[in-house]
Formats: C-alpha cells, structure tokens, sequence
C-alpha cells in the first residue's frame, strides 16, 4: 500500500454495491473519499453516505469542479463512456468499473484518451489481486506447469436465475449488448491470460437467454454463454459462464493443465491453489512465509486469516493509486486490459450471431 496514497482526493460517480467497494478501498488505500455523486440531492447524500464520502453532488460537473486526483466510476455500463471522458478532460485520473465501455470503439477511445493526456485509467479486474493467483501467475512463469495442454472452467453466479429477477444490466440499453459474458466472462478471460501471459487468439462461442421475459419485458442480453478458444501459443479451452446457476453465488474458476504440473483456482475459495501432480497433488494454503515475491506485495493477512474479495479490490485500489504517484506496479489492469476484455466480447458476440463461426481476436495495442 503506497503511503503517498494519502496525499491523494477522490470522487465517486454512483453510489450502489461497487461505489461502496471502491469507496472503503479508497479509504483503505489512505486517500480521503471528498465526495460521491448521485443524480438527486437525496441521492448524493445517499451515495455519500454508502460510500464513505464527505459530501454528496448532485452532478458530475460539481465533482470534476471540486479539488479531487481520481475519479472512481461506478455507474452503468452506458454511462461509462461519457463519464470517463468528461473526467480525462477535466484532467482527473480515472478508475472505471468494468466493462470499461459497451463497444470495441468506445474502449479504444478511452483507451487513448487517457493514453494522450498521460493519465492513469484503471479497470478492476480485481481477481488478478488474490495473492494465490500471482502465485499462480508466477510458478507458471518459472515453466512449472512444464507445457500447457489446455485452459478450462467456468464463472457460474445464481443472482439472475428467478423468473422475474431484474437488474439494470438486464437491458441491453443500459448494460450493453453482451450481459453475462461481457459482466463475467470478462473477468475469467482477462484472469486466464494474466497468469498465462498468453493471448486468447480465436473463439466460437453460443449464448443462451433462458429467461425470454423478466417482468413482462423481452430480454435480448444472454443470461448464459459457451465458448471454446485456442490461444496465440496453440492452447486450447473451454468456458462455462452463467448467472443462471442455482447454487453458486460467485464460483469463478480457472485450471491450467500442464504436463509436468495442473493449477486449480476457485475465487470463492481464494487462499488456496490445487497443485496436480502425475504423482503427489497437493493444495497450497496462503502462507506469507512461502509466497512468491509478486504474491507476496499484494498478500495483507497473516496465514490462517482468511483474505477475501475486498481485500483484493483494496490491494487493486493501492496499485491504482501507486500508478497515479508515478509508480508501475506489476499486473494493474489498465485501459489497454479494458479494450482487450471488449475486444474479446465483441468477438463471443460475432461468433454467437455466426452460428458460432470461429472468430479471429485482434491483438490489443498495449501502451
Ligand atoms: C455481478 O455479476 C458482479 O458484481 C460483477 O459485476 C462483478 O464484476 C463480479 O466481480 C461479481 O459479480
């Protein structure tokens, strides 16, 4: 956690679940909270109070007036454009909830916006931050997994599985085109290739709405997806993505398979990691004694005190912010990592329409 932190002032753009999750890291991380937006005085009041702020505004442009560093958007997915651009322009550093936007172009937008005004623009991929995944990412970087054969798992959630259970992402006006796979699929995909440091390079994929009605409106955004993909290395894969799984609540989980050693991660089950060996498998518990260095910086407990997920979004806030005080932290997903997680749902998309063609996935332009 960057000490500097504490120099730095920032806003809150919606005040629901995820506005409260960055505003406690924000709070964590040393930075002061100086105000959260809601679109009505009650509602910033609201969202001040949820978020940890000292004052709520009632507009954007109050905040971006106000003497704040960083600007956190929490807001839905159609906004996101608009939102983030306004605070690049007004010069503000930027954390935007994931989908960064709801189109490749969009993405790319944002993108280089932030690029050419040399500001930080963020995007929390925040399982990149459990310290058993940069375990993970590490022991496959020192070829422990020998060669990997194949990627697999799955993303499985419940929160939509009612009949007439709603929320905005449920509408592809405001939560975009692609729901479960662009909410979801997102974070498995980007999880994949950060501690693969492969590329996924082409996918057929199928979505699937089970829900054609939620309150007597149609649904056009997929309640669940398949795909399969190979990567730049030649890796083969499979997904399962599904927010229409009864029993599983936020069961994201990701095996290598490698002909010398497997890992198996399971976030709901976060400090640990399977180890599959030919002859002795074994499950690693998160032990600050035996972490690798890159576990090691973003590890905040000591063994047998379980960390969790805000834990993560607070070590993914610190690195946020580190990046805004001029450092480079390892594994921060950046705005480039945003307009590569669009690029890969513009593609699931595409293959879905196609009647599941395989689709090439452009190369991101990293910078
Ligand atoms: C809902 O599916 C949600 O809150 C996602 O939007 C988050 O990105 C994920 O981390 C947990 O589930």
């Amino acid at each position: 956690m960057s000490t500097n932190a504490r120099k730095l002032k920032v806003g809150i753009v919606g005040g629901g679940f995820m506005g409260q999750v960055h505003g406690r890291a924000a709070l964590v991380s040393g930075a002061t909270v100086v105000g959260a937006v809601g679109s009505s005085p009650a509602r910033a009041e609201a969202a001040a109070e949820a978020t940890g702020a000292e004052r709520g505004f009632g507009t954007l442009d109050e905040l971006l007036a106000a003497d704040v560093d960083v600007v956190h958007v929490c807001t839905p997915n159609n906004t996101h454009r608009d939102v983030t651009l306004k605070a690049l322009d007004a010069g503000k550093h930027v954390v935007c909830e994931k989908p960064l936007a709801t189109s490749v172009e969009d993405a790319i937008g944002l993108q280089t916006a932030a690029y050419e005004a040399q500001l930080v623009g963020a995007v929390p991929f925040v399982y990149r931050y459990h310290p058993m995944v940069r375990e993970l990412r590490a022991r496959i970087a020192a070829g422990d997994a020998g060669v990997i054969t194949s990627l697999h798992g799955s993303y499985l959630q419940d929160w939509l599985a009612g009949a007439d259970d709603q929320n905005w992402r449920v509408d592809d006006t405001t939560g975009g085109p692609s729901r479960t796979f662009a909410d979801i699929g997102s974070h498995w995909c980007d999880l994949t290739e950060f501690v693969t440091g492969d590329r996924i390079a082409a996918i057929s994929a199928q979505l699937r709405t089970v829900r054609a009605q939620r309150g007597g409106v149609e649904v056009k955004t997929e309640d669940l997806a398949t795909a399969q993909f190979r990567t730049e290395a030649g890796v083969v894969g499979t997904i399962v993505v599904s927010q229409v799984a009864a029993g599983r609540k936020n069961r994201l989980y990701l095996e290598v398979s490698g002909t010398e050693s497997s890992f198996g991660f399971d976030q709901e089950d976060p400090d640990r990691l399977w180890v599959g060996h030919v002859d002795a498998s074994q499950v690693l518990t998160r032990d600050p004694g035996t972490l690798s260095p890159d576990a090691l910086r973003v590890n905040r407990l000591p063994a047998g005190h379980a960390q969790g997920y805000q834990d993560a979004f607070d070590s993914f806030v610190a690195d946020s912010y580190a990046a805004v005080l001029g450092d480079r932290p390892d594994g921060l997903p950046d705005f480039a990592a945003g307009a590569r997680s669009a690029r890969v749902v513009d593609a699931v998309l595409r293959s879905a329409a196609n009647d599941s063609a395989w689709i090439p996935v452009d190369h991101a332009v990293d910078n």
